[in-house]
């Protein structure tokens, strides 16, 4: 036994020094010190010795398998203070995670690369609206009927004297502000945050986001927005699509129209997506009410313009074929991770 523990300690140190990975090192030490190591077997042969001989052996024995296990660690360490320049082949690699874009910025991305490219400017809002902006500028006053079309989250006060504030229920306020502060000719649009006070199902959301755009001059018609909406879907949906529009109402604007698109999927055939009409409701629209100009100091006899808003999470569900809108906010990242 005196034998072994002569012959382990004259080449188990050699050894330590001579290894260059990690794995080497593990492969010296569990040769010496693994469950079937030559010094485990020392060790657990030393029961079956004479109590004078374990006494002789049995230190000595444990002393060298304290500076094996000391060995092995310093030479480790060294090989992690020289890591920066040593590249150990035999660790396993690292997964590298990337990140995703929600699909959501990824529609509002091409949106606004595309109405760049149509001239138009990319004007940003607050999502914390006065009651001004948000409806009494755009032609709806205090108790109109068309206020109930926005279920609206308002914000406390601390006096009832103050001017009430609330989440924006549209992108439409930032005409009012844009107009206030700008003259025309002018082309915006607009995408934003919006809220409303309404329960989610697989098409709702109480926070989701909207695309406003506004084009005001002396001879902006609403043919110039049928032709412009037009290229807009088209390019959006990479393919040629057909505008429909139907008269509707919506207080700031005179006509209002409801903006329908052949639908991308079945090309006008028919299919669960656009409820086998061949065509999706896809936003409100129409031209600048006179009232509006008025509440921003603009002269209504001598200025028009055409302005719309559609749902941006609505565009992204056409796009990429997603079926329920809570996912874009979900934070799972099984979705995210398929864009
Ligand atoms: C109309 C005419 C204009 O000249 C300018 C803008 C508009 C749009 C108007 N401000 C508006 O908000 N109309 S809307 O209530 O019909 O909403 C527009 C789009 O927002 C809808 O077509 C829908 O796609 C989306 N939307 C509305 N409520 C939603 C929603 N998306 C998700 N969740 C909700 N709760």
């Amino acid at each position: 036994m005196i034998m072994t523990i002569n012959e382990i300690e004259h080449s188990v140190f050699a050894e330590i020094h001579n290894t260059h990975t990690a794995k080497e090192l593990e492969e010296v030490r569990a040769r010496y010190l693994g469950r079937k190591g030559t010094l485990t077997s020392v060790l657990r042969g030393l029961a079956e010795l004479s109590l004078e001989d374990r006494r002789e052996i049995g230190p000595r024995a444990q002393a060298l398998r304290d500076r094996i296990e000391e060995a092995c660690e310093d030479r480790l360490q060294d090989f992690e203070a020289t890591s920066e320049t040593f590249f150990d082949v035999s660790f396993p690699g690292k997964k590298i995670t990337v990140g995703h874009h929600n699909p959501l910025s990824l529609l509002i991305q091409d949106t606004e690369d595309i109405f760049l490219s149509l001239g138009f400017s990319v004007v940003d809002g607050p999502e914390v609206e006065t009651e001004f902006n948000n409806f009494d500028a755009l032609n709806i006053p205090a108790n109109h009927p068309a206020r109930e079309m926005w279920d609206t989250f308002w914000l406390k006060r601390a006096h009832n004297t103050e001017p009430r504030k609330l989440l924006r229920t549209h992108t439409s306020p930032v005409q009012i502000r844009y107009m206030q502060t700008h003259e025309p000719p002018f082309r915006i649009i607009v995408p934003g945050t919006t809220y409303r006070y309404e329960a989610t199902d697989a098409r709702h959301e109480m926070q989701f986001s909207q695309i406003e755009g506004l084009a005001v001059g002396e001879t902006v018609t609403l043919a110039n927005f049928k032709s412009i909406i037009t290229a807009f879907f088209s390019r959006l949906f990479a393919q040629k699509v057909e505008i429909r529009l139907r008269p509707s109402y919506f207080p700031f604007v005179e006509p209002g129209v409801e903006v329908d698109a052949t639908c991308p999927r079945c090309h006008k055939r028919g299919c669960e997506l656009c409820t086998f009409t061949g065509w999706l409701e896809l936003g409100g629209a129409g031209m600048v009410h006179p009232h509006v100009f008025d509440a921003v100091g603009y002269n209504p006899n001598t200025i028009q313009g055409f302005a719309f808003g559609v749902g941006a999470e609505r565009l992204a569900m056409i796009k990429y074929g997603i079926p329920d809108i809570r996912l874009f906010r979900s934070s799972d990242l099984r979705f995210i991770q398929q864009f």
